[in-house]
């Protein structure tokens, strides 16, 4: 017997020291896991599940707030929302859909809540019944079905999963969210035995390439519960990438470290972009319209010149852009986000090379003109987002002797000449390729 709890302890100290410290990777082996996601620059945000069928309304009285928080804003008890759920049938869901709508609109990756707060899953986990497979009439596995869709279009596939859950009593938070009050709850139950097993079985199964925590305010939540899940994850899935939210070290909605040490490998400022560019790695996610779930009184959609110019300057100052949709209780992308979408991918066909894998440079904005550079800092782009009259004047370009400057999707190179205080001066063009915003290609440096 004494052999046997002998071998036992030696067996789970051998595997708790087998778990690789991957917070202190090398900056090389940090960059070659990141390279796809920096590259990538535009992604979709997929918000999905149960208030998609109330869309904000409860009762017959319209809820404020942002749609997937309808059961915390209404205080709906438990068994109320889960009428939502018995009711979330979406029949017209067609993964193969929503991902060329992606694709099109020149998106790289999707990123779709897997659970939201409300603690409903849309696929078939194994630990807990409250999943699509279970407690839904819908009964196919929506993360499998976009997960094959992904795989078939080359678009990598991230999942959104809150820490915080209004549904689990183990969850339960003091703050109140759940409202069910659960005599004692015991959160590291909830962690050990519920969020951890369900992350591990969405990474076996689905292989994503980023999870995308939120939920992590809740005082129950650590920065070191959350290294500590942040190692847990990467020993599963070593070229994982993880969002800032894992652990405590956002500053809000800004959304960048508060401290340097902080786990997770992106900031995620929301609902706003950075001043400036910044040293570390950042994603801007933003709604279309004012909600992330769907609400069908919610028509305050942003202008395609709006997202265009926004996904601009994310990509000037070094950031990726995270541009959501909250698809209905039916399975469709609303119509007006799939029109900005396509505004997007017909801007993005013409002009992408400035967008994708490029590097920000210091001198990132001059007046209405955003820069990028390539990767091999030979091309400089200008991005132009107002309309020139006669030429278009650049200050702190230097051209390289000779070289041909062009404005993407046009095929002659533009007529320029660099004035005796070496300002560069660009004859603009009559006819444009496209609408709202136009890129320079020129191949030069930025004067020092
Ligand atoms: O509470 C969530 C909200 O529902 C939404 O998911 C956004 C998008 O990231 N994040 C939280 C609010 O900061």
């Amino acid at each position: 017997m004494r052999n046997l709890l002998y071998v036992f302890l030696l067996t789970l100290s051998l595997t708790a020291s087998a778990q690789k410290d991957f917070l202190s990777e090398s900056t090389s082996e940090r960059d070659a896991r990141m390279q796809w996601w920096r590259d990538a620059t535009f992604g979709m945000f997929i918000h999905w599940g149960a208030y998609a069928v109330p869309a904000g309304v409860y009762q017959g009285k319209e809820v404020k707030g942002i749609g997937e928080w309808i059961m915390n804003s209404a205080k709906i008890p438990i068994p109320e929302y889960e009428k939502f759920v018995q009711q979330f049938n979406p029949v017209q869901f067609n993964a193969k859909e929503w991902v060329s709508i992606a694709k099109n609109a020149g998106m790289k990756y999707i990123v779709i809540t897997s659970k939201h707060h409300d603690g409903f899953c849309i696929w078939d986990s194994k630990v807990t019944n409250y999943d699509i497979m279970d407690a839904s009439p819908f009964k196919r596995d929506i993360l499998k079905e976009l997960s094959d869709a992904c795989k078939a279009a080359g678009i990598k596939l991230c999942f959104y999963h809150s820490i915080m859950d209004w549904h689990e009593p183990d969850a339960e938070s003091k703050k109140d969210y759940a409202h069910q009050h659960t005599p004692q709850p015991d959160f590291s139950n909830y962690r050990e035995n519920y969020l951890k097993p369900q992350l591990k079985e969405l990474i076996q199964k689905y292989d994503p390439a980023v999870l995308w925590f939120d939920g992590e305010w809740i005082p129950e939540w650590t920065e070191p519960q959350g290294r500590d899940l942040y190692t847990y994850l990467r020993n599963i899935k070593p070229d994982l990438i993880i969002n800032n939210r894992v652990g405590k070290g956002r500053a809000g909605m800004q959304g960048m470290n508060k401290y340097k040490d902080a786990a997770g490998d992106f900031g995620t400022p929301e609902q706003e972009i950075l001043e400036g560019t910044s040293d570390s790695d950042w994603e801007s996610c933003m709604t279309m319209n004012d909600t992330w779930g769907f609400k069908k009184s919610d028509n305050n959609w942003k202008s395609s010149e709006i997202l265009i110019h926004n996904l601009i300057d994310i990509a000037a100052k070094g950031g990726n852009y995270l541009l959501n949709v909250g698809p209905t209780a039916e399975g469709l992308i609303p119509g007006a986000s799939v029109d900005r979408l396509k505004d997007m991918g017909e801007w993005l066909s013409i002009n992408g090379e400035a967008i994708y894998a490029t590097h920000s440079i210091r001198k990132y904005k001059e007046g209405n003109v955003s820069f990028t550079r390539s990767k091999d800092d030979k091309i400089l782009y200008a991005i132009v987002t107002k309309p020139v009259t006669g030429e278009l004047v650049l200050n702190n370009i230097e051209v390289k002797k000779g070289a041909k400057i062009k404005l993407l999707g046009l095929k002659k190179p533009l007529p320029y000449r660099v004035d005796e205080n070496g300002v560069l001066k660009i004859q603009w063009p009559e006819t444009l390729p496209c609408k709202y915003a136009w890129t320079v290609r020129v191949d030069g440096k930025v004067k020092a």
